[in-house]
């Protein structure tokens, strides 16, 4: 079984219960163990023009499939949320349901369909605070740091430092 870390994001109808019924999905799928989910945060769009703020979390998992079979299930489910990736889209688009692997294991991989760790993650704020919830002393496997030395390096660094975020928490409803 290998750990891995999991990036949830929705900016498109209402993202706290499409990333609640999404990690409910993730966690029953077969050779997945559902370990634990950040709470969700309410964050600034980065890196795109858009009026819709973001929902986003951080869950760990863990898994026997290997990186490429646990990237196709969450294709997969990413589809049957909705998400709709047209041909010739340029940049990011809004979306009911983004699920990224952030880490999985110790592995590094520059293969340009699945690079890992997330090329992005160090800037993100959306990633790294949640992940720092449930993961502080986690250690980068290509940049040799905790996620809370990470997050500390990235408030003092530039300015997607200043993305505004939000913690909120799960409705009891949903979670
Ligand atoms: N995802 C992106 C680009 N920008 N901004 C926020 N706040 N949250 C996201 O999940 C996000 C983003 C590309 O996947
Ligand atoms: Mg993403
Ligand atoms: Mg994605």
């Amino acid at each position: 079984m290998v750990k891995a870390y999991i990036g949830l994001g929705s900016n498109i109808g209402d993202g706290l219960k499409t990333l609640a019924l999404a990690w409910k999905e993730i966690a029953g799928t077969e050779q997945i163990q559902a370990v634990c989910i950040s709470s969700p945060y309410c964050t600034e769009p980065v890196g795109m023009e858009s009026e819709n703020w973001f929902s986003n979390a951080v869950a760990e998992i863990e898994t026997s499939f290997s990186a490429e079979e646990l990237l196709g299930i969450l294709q997969k489910i990413e589809k049957d949320f909705g998400r709709i990736r047209r041909e010739g889209d340029v940049g990011y688009q809004d979306r009911t349901l983004d699920l990224d692997i952030l880490l999985f294991g110790d592995t590094i991989s520059r293969k340009p369909l699945l690079m890992l760790p997330h090329p992005q993650m160090a800037k993100r704020r959306f990633v790294l605070e949640p992940l720092a919830e449930i993961a502080p002393d986690l250690i980068h496997p290509v940049y040799g740091l905790t996620v809370s030395e990470m997050c500390v390096k990235l408030a003092g660094e530039n300015k997607e430092a200043r993305q505004k975020i939000a913690k909120m928490a799960w409705p009891e409803s949903i979670i």
